[in-house]
């Protein structure tokens, strides 16, 4: 057996029940085989897979809260702390019900080469915890991040863990979390990014993955050629990364006609309001129901529907595996160009292989989505030098970190015979620093 098929099988049979996990490595691996068969004796004697594959550290936590009518509820917490070779452990944190060890094994094994994709001296992880922060009061989200950062406390900071957001956390649930953090450690400092202007918080990271997705897909466009203004976009989501995609697709002339939640998606063929969108989701917290009462012209449509939409483009922001094989069917059928994913793995593996196999262009999240955590870094330089740069300047180096990130990852895919497979391509540049570090600091 391979070196390759022995480590994937061995992932599998270690960590059982964790299916997304496997999803994660499987791609991962597969498509640095290449490089790994190049070097096996090498990468064997030093275990340098079992050693990527297994985190570094994994923690797991009690995280008990008091609601508004006095009961105490206990949610589980986590934070894996996967890969330190190229910087300090860097990744969100995920609130939401589905979140288990797996979910957040594979956010932290992808984290690992997004991180090293942009350029920037950040290592891999990724923590959260299974409370559900919808239909909370604002009392019962401070309570429940309090609580959670009280014990997440003990194993962060500025130069070792820096978490931020994700799924059901932003903005918010960052200020309560850096609250407490501060009040228990006594120290000031940018030990979360994503934070609020007022103490610490870059220009640009709220809208950093969205924006970013979008200047990495214009430059992978007008290298093949295409021009992205006058193009259909489908998007789903309705989230952070979701709604300033769509902003920056609209200021680049493109026309976006979709949306979702999790109960049901929006067509809007005048393209989406996006200050609409703001509205109901950022300010009013409210389900996409609401977005007929803004634009009546538009289409409310229970359940999931999205990629049925004919589209040139198809972005989605939401969560994983939210785009299967009959959605890259219908997507394909519809003539798409390319799929660029804002989320996290949303497409599966089966899905991802048709849509390559049928010509699609096809960018995974830890390349396309990596303006989010680049941000992040940039929010961890300016913390150090105790300065704040302007909107122009971190938006600049947001495009340029896209810019050089795509040209990597086409230029990885060349060197080992993919050209334009770009999962091989973020994977083998992702994976390439990594290894380096590992290998040059030793068996630690
Ligand atoms: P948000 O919580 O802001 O938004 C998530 C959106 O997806 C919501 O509209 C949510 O609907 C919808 N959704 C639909 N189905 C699901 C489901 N089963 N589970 C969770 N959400 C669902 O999160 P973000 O926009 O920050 O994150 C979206 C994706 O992008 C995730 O995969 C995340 O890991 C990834 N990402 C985020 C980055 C960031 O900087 N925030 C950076 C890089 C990647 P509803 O409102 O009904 O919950
Ligand atoms: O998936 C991701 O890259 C994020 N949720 C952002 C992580 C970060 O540290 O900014």
């Amino acid at each position: 057996m391979s070196y390759v098929d022995e480590v994937i099988a061995r992932i599998k049979k270690e960590n059982p029940d964790e299916p997304e996990f496997h999803q994660a490595v499987t791609e991962v691996l597969e498509s640095i085989r290449g490089i790994v068969d190049e070097n096996e004796s090498s990468f064997r004697r030093d275990a340098l897979l079992e050693r990527l594959c297994n985190p570094e550290r994994q923690i797991k936590f009690r995280v008990s809260w008091i609601d508004d009518k006095g009961q105490v509820h206990v949610n589980t917490g986590y934070r894996v702390q996967f890969n330190s070779a190229i910087g300090p452990y860097k990744g969100g944190l995920r609130l939401h019900p589905s979140v288990n060890i797996g979910i957040i094994k594979f956010l932290g094994f992808e984290q690992i080469f997004k991180n090293s994709l942009t350029g920037l001296p950040i290592g891999g992880g990724k923590g959260g915890s299974d409370f559900d922060p919808k239909g909370k009061s604002d009392r019962e989200v401070m309570a429940f991040c309090q609580a959670f950062m009280s014990e997440l406390c003990k194993y962060i900071g500025a130069y070792t863990d820096v978490p931020a957001g994700d799924i059901g956390m932003g903005a918010r649930e960052i200020g309560y979390m850096f609250g407490q953090y501060k009040k228990l450690r006594g120290v000031f400092e940018g030990v979360l990014t994503g934070k609020g202007k007022s103490y610490g918080g870059s220009l640009v990271r709220t809208e950093a993955t969205g924006y970013g997705l979008l200047y990495l897909t214009e430059e992978m466009l007008r290298c093949h050629g295409v021009d992205i203004k006058g193009k259909t976009i489908t998007v789903s989501g309705a989230g952070n990364v979701a709604i300033y995609a769509i902003e920056k697709a609209a200021e680049m002339g493109a026309r976006v006609v979709t949306c979702s939640d999790s109960t049901g998606w929006v067509y809007d063929p005048d393209g989406i309001d996006v200050t609409a969108l703001k509205e109901i989701k950022e300010v009013r917290r409210q389900r996409l129901t609401e977005y007929k009462k803004y634009r009546p012209s538009a289409e409310y449509h229970e359940g999931r529907g999205v990629w049925s939409v004919k589209s040139d483009i198809a972005l989605p922001c939401a969560t994983q595996n939210e785009l299967d094989i009959e959605d890259a069917k219908a997507l394909v059928a519809g003539g798409v160009i390319a799929v660029c994913e804002g989320a996290n793995m949303p497409t599966t593996l089966e899905a991802t292989k048709y849509l390559q196999d049928n010509g699609v262009y096809f960018v995974p999240g830890k390349a396309a989505n990596a303006g989010g955590v680049a941000t992040s870094a940039l929010e961890m330089s300016q913390n150090s030098e105790r300065l704040a740069w302007s909107f122009e300047r971190v938006d600049s180096e947001l495009k340029s970190i896209m810019v050089r990130l795509y040209h990597n990852i086409d230029n990885a895919a060349k060197r080992y015979g993919a050209d334009g497979n770009y999962v091989v391509g973020a994977n083998i540049a992702g994976f390439e620093k990594v290894a380096k570090a590992m290998m040059a600091q030793g068996i630690v």
